[in-house]
């Protein structure tokens, strides 16, 4: 018969529980096996057996514990995270605050479902985020499980409060996996190989993408902005569009920054034609960039907001804020959803919007982007291989190129990626070509990791 027991391989006290994850953990990195080591190679195993190889692994070491700047993996290596776990923990892992509202909370319920019987938490996170989310009008939130369901959302609701059902997006974009937002995604492998067919009425329009743009940057922002409104207004019909979905900063299709005044002239054309904007702050949001929302770098004002990850350290939630007028349009039970809003997660987002505040991050993410670039800009100067450097905040990234022209080169991208990742440091690549390398420390990590990891990026380029 078939049974649950015997769930774990490795129960509770084979571990050291000596040392928890937190910000309490050593800051340090410490290398001791191979990596991945033998226990991790062992679990990877029991993974390749046990799940599909669709759900991808970058650096398949197992962690045990993590937190301010270091993951912990079973073999008993500490490695630099410059990954967060994508833009996740920026309040670092297993935050105090976090950890001790969600602890409480467990003992108190773990859920009733809010469109059962309310609790307070979940009124608290959607008042938070009517307050600090861009722009001073009156908002409506509510809440979801992943930017996913978010972005998904935030498309119901303005065609909904349209009732026009063109949606547009741009190239390079990434909106998530769902059969909508895998539509809204602009690349094919991984995310829609072979799985379409895909949603209708969805538009593809040129991005203000600085580094590839045929004329040059200084032409990017007003060139883009022409083209991809003149292809709106010829081919899809302004009055047919429902809304304009874009990332302040674009985060899997390699942290393109879009030239400056290419999204204030985009908002300026939506709001002229009643189609609602809707940035997605997914990978942006919370302090990420050196704001606590990317839009507003350039005062960017979105109709709607979807934001996720950073919001709630590492808890699943994320959040659909829009204009009130917008929002109380749809009719009564036309949003929801079982564990939207869930009260651990709740918690745990009172809590991140307590430590940005209190540890004065989004100060702290605009202090890693002093470090950060210009290392990175002199990096790009000895190796031309990178050909460009951008980023803002602790959102930053490296593309690399052949030398000398703008050819992708995502082998050596790889190859970069694999001596980091042998030394301890763990980084990710992003981009439609697969050629950049993007850095996503959590907020809290000490000077002196962030400083070792730089130094070891810099390693593995001299060692090319
Ligand atoms: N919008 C801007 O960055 C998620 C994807 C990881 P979910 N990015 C990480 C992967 O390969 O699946 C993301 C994003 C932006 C939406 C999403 C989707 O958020 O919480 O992964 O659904």
């Amino acid at each position: 018969m078939n049974t649950v027991a015997a769930v774990s391989q490795n129960p509770p006290h084979d571990r050291d529980d000596a040392a928890h994850g937190g910000p309490d953990l050593p800051q340090e990195r410490r290398v001791v096996t191979e990596i991945p080591g033998p226990r991790s190679r062992e679990l990877l195993a029991r993974k390749q057996a046990a799940v599909p190889q669709g759900v991808g692994t970058i650096l398949p070491v197992f962690v045990t514990r993590a937190g301010g700047g270091v993951v912990v993996d079973a073999d008993g290596n500490s490695l630099i995270d410059f990954g967060s776990g994508i833009a996740v923990t920026s309040v670092g892992n297993a935050a105090p605050r976090v950890v001790e509202r969600v602890r409480r909370q467990v003992a108190d319920f773990t859920h009733t479902c809010f469109m059962v019987t309310p609790y307070e938490s979940y009124v608290a996170v959607c008042e938070a985020l009517n307050r600090i989310t861009p722009g001073d009008h009156d908002k409506r939130t509510f809440l979801v499980n992943s930017g996913a369901e978010a972005v998904e959302n935030a498309v119901k609701v303005a065609r909904h409060a349209t009732g026009r059902q063109a949606v547009v997006v741009f190239d390079h974009a990434y909106h998530g996996r769902t059969l909508l937002t895998m539509t809204l995604t602009a690349k094919n492998l991984p995310y829609k190989h072979r799985f379409g067919p895909f949603a209708p009425e969805v538009y593809r329009m040129p991005m203000a993408y600085p580094f590839r743009w045929p004329t040059g940057p200084e032409n990017c922002a007003e060139e883009a902005a022409a083209q991809a409104i003149d292809m709106i207004v010829k081919q899809v019909g302004a009055e047919n569009v429902a809304a304009v979905l874009f990332e302040p900063i674009q985060g899997e299709g390699g942290f393109v920054v879009p030239a400056r005044g290419f999204l204030p002239r985009i908002a300026e054309f939506c709001r002229d034609n009643g189609i609602v904007l809707i940035a997605d702050e997914v990978q942006t949001g919370f302090a990420r960039t050196g704001h606590l929302f990317a839009c507003e770098d350039e005062g960017i004002v979105p109709d709607i907001v979807t934001t996720a990850k950073g919001i709630a350290g590492g808890l699943p939630l994320a959040a659909v804020t829009g204009r009130a007028e917008l929002m109380d349009r749809v009719h009564p039970g036309g949003l929801g959803g079982t564990y939207g809003g869930n009260p651990l997660a709740c918690e745990a987002a009172l809590a991140v919007l307590e430590t940005i505040e209190a540890d004065g991050l989004v100060e702290r993410a605009r202090r890693i982007g002093e470090v950060m670039l210009p290392r990175l800009r002199a990096l790009a100067e000895r190796h031309p291989v990178i050909g460009d450097v951008r980023g803002r905040g602790a959102m930053t990234a490296i593309e690399l190129v052949r030398p000398g022209t703008k050819e992708p080169d995502a082998a050596t991208t790889a190859e970069v990626v694999r001596r980091c990742h042998a030394e301890g440091l763990l980084v990710l690549t992003a981009g439609t070509y697969g050629n950049v390398l993007r850095f996503l420390p959590p907020l809290v990590m000490p000077d002196h990791l962030l400083d070792e990891g730089l130094s070891i990026l810099e390693g593995a380029f001299s060692a090319l």
